[in-house]
């Protein structure tokens, strides 16, 4: 462990050899970061301000956590405009409607998800009656639906004419372009509580990239992947092209770099340095996270400009602009190496 610490500390200097060409608003504000309140809700994108608003007036009215979590990321689902979470989001290369969320609770250390669900709006509901009313973690394809089903959920058809319009037009120009996501096409939700208790609580919600293959599951329902929560520590959550968001388990490195001492923003680029120096793609992963510690601190990084998140406290709601990393360096990552 002292080992741990040394090499920790003497790599410092290659955290920052990291460029950073987008400074957060967050640390041009120093009384955000100090305000520390409790409860304080976070999540990606701009739109999940409405989110973060209905699970904290969950939470003033008494609601738990778990209820404000769920009920905030079904604002987002419930959304036919956003075409990547819920109703409305694109559809795989047949036009079908899949779904991927996950829900983590600190207290018990407790997951439920659920991957490449069709026909049900929620997803996020179906992964927390999954956590609560079954022994497993994750359901998947038909067995998720039918869970879901005979939990009282209405299946429905997901695919909107906006959506459908934008897989038919796909279909004739592109189909021989492998699904990408860029900047432009994916809105995640994934959502981060800090209760007044201090304790923590997470979600996320997505349709995943769009036009993918029928059973493509991306990095939002996996634990670790796309979430993570360590009721210790801290939690964290992504967006962006799962597949590169998975291969390096990021969520759950944030957590771990914020377990030996980083705060959350750094804990974010520290996980995207180090997935980008071993990936063949380098920088160019198209993958952005949020984090947020047990004391209350948070931040998030991106790999390029662009990635906003929102930060929603009792008395204030605001919409702030991730770190972005440009390029990195060939130098040594910082956080896990150990002398010989
Ligand atoms: C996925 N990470 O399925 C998701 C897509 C996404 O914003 O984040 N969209 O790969």
């Amino acid at each position: 462990m002292k080992l741990y610490r040394r090499g920790f500390l003497a790599k410092g200097a290659g955290i920052f050899s990291v460029a950073l060409y987008n400074r957060p608003k967050a640390f041009s504000n120093p009384n955000i970061r100090k305000t520390m309140s409790r409860p304080l809700i976070i999540s990606t994108w701009p739109f999940g301000e409405a989110a973060n608003k209905k699970a904290m007036e969950i939470i003033e009215s008494g609601g738990s956590s778990l209820d404000a979590v769920e009920k905030g990321v079904n604002v987002t689902e419930n959304d036919k405009e956003n075409t990547s979470v819920g109703i409305g989001g694109l559809p795989n290369s047949e036009g079908i409607v899949q779904l991927d969320a996950c829900i983590m609770h600190g207290p018990g250390h407790k997951a439920g998800s659920v991957m490449g669900i069709e026909k049900i709006r929620n997803p996020i509901s179906v992964a927390r009656k999954v956590m609560e009313h079954t022994p497993h973690v994750q359901l998947v394809g038909k067995g998720a639906q039918e869970f879901a089903v005979s939990q009282g959920f209405k299946e429905e058809d997901l695919l909107t004419e906006k959506s459908k319009l934008k897989w038919l037009e796909w279909k004739k120009n592109n189909q021989k372009k492998k699904p990408e996501g860029s900047i432009d096409n994916h809105d995640t939700i994934a959502l981060l509580i800090l209760d007044e208790n201090g304790d923590l609580t997470g979600g996320c919600s997505t349709s995943g990239l769009a036009f993918k293959l029928p059973g493509r599951v991306g990095d939002s329902p996996i634990i670790g992947g796309g979430l993570y929560v360590d009721n210790e520590i801290g939690a964290a959550g992504a967006t962006g092209v799962g597949e590169n968001v998975l291969r390096h388990c990021c969520s759950f490195m944030i957590v771990e770099f914020m377990r030996q001492g980083l705060p959350p923003e750094e804990a974010c680029i520290q996980a995207i340095k180090r997935a980008a120096k071993i990936d063949p793609k380098g920088i160019d992963l198209n993958i952005f996270f949020i984090a947020l510690d047990k004391k209350g601190r948070y931040g998030a990084a991106g790999t390029g400009k662009g990635f906003q998140y929102a930060v929603t406290t009792p008395k204030q709601s605001e919409i702030l602009n991730s770190a972005a990393l440009s390029d990195v360096d060939a130098g040594p990552v910082g956080g896990n190496e150990f002398d010989n």
